[in-house]
């Protein structure tokens, strides 16, 4: 049996991280920490470019044309979608999700979902750089492995 799985060594190619403005002072932590991620993995910051978009429901489509243009070798989406009082939070959630996933399949690049759903802020910024470590930073790692990876599929 021979495993094949994804180096964390630092790819050819650019990457896009796409970021929502929606609870801007939780997704810019997760911007750090993707940055944190990049960097850490040797990926210099003229190979990055930082998409902003207006909520976490606008990433897939931003998201999918990036992985489209054949630019970038992997998309990283970062949100933050809070709970309220009405079933607001679940629409949005599924459709990104939903969204982030389908352009996945569509594309065949990586396209790492970065979105943190909540019940609070405080639950959020524990996943931005808090107690509860930087969900950017992780995907960040993810995103990494995933284009190795997919280099060494058939
Ligand atoms: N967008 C978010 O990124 N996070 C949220 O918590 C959120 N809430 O709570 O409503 C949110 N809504 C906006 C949505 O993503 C779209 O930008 C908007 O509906 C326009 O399409």
């Amino acid at each position: 049996m021979s495993t094949i799985e994804g180096s964390l060594t630092a790819p050819q190619g650019r990457f896009a991280i796409a970021a929502s403005k929606f609870n801007h002072e939780i997704v810019a932590k997760l911007v750090i920490g993707a940055k944190d991620a990049l960097r850490k993995y040797r990926i210099v910051d003229d190979a990055i470019d930082l998409v902003m978009v207006p909520g976490a429901f606008e990433l897939p489509l931003v998201a999918q044309r990036l992985a489209a243009s054949k630019k970038y070798v992997a998309v990283i989406c970062l949100g933050a979608v809070i709970r309220g009082d009405t079933d607001h939070y679940d629409y949005v959630c599924t459709a990104t999700a939903d969204g982030i996933l389908q352009a996945n399949l569509a594309t065949g690049v990586p396209i790492l979902f970065g979105v943190l759903t909540c019940d609070a802020d405080a639950q959020a910024l524990d996943r931005a750089g808090g107690k509860a470590g930087n969900k950017g930073f992780d995907v960040t790692v993810a995103a990494i492995e995933m284009v190795n990876l997919l280099k060494q599929l058939p």
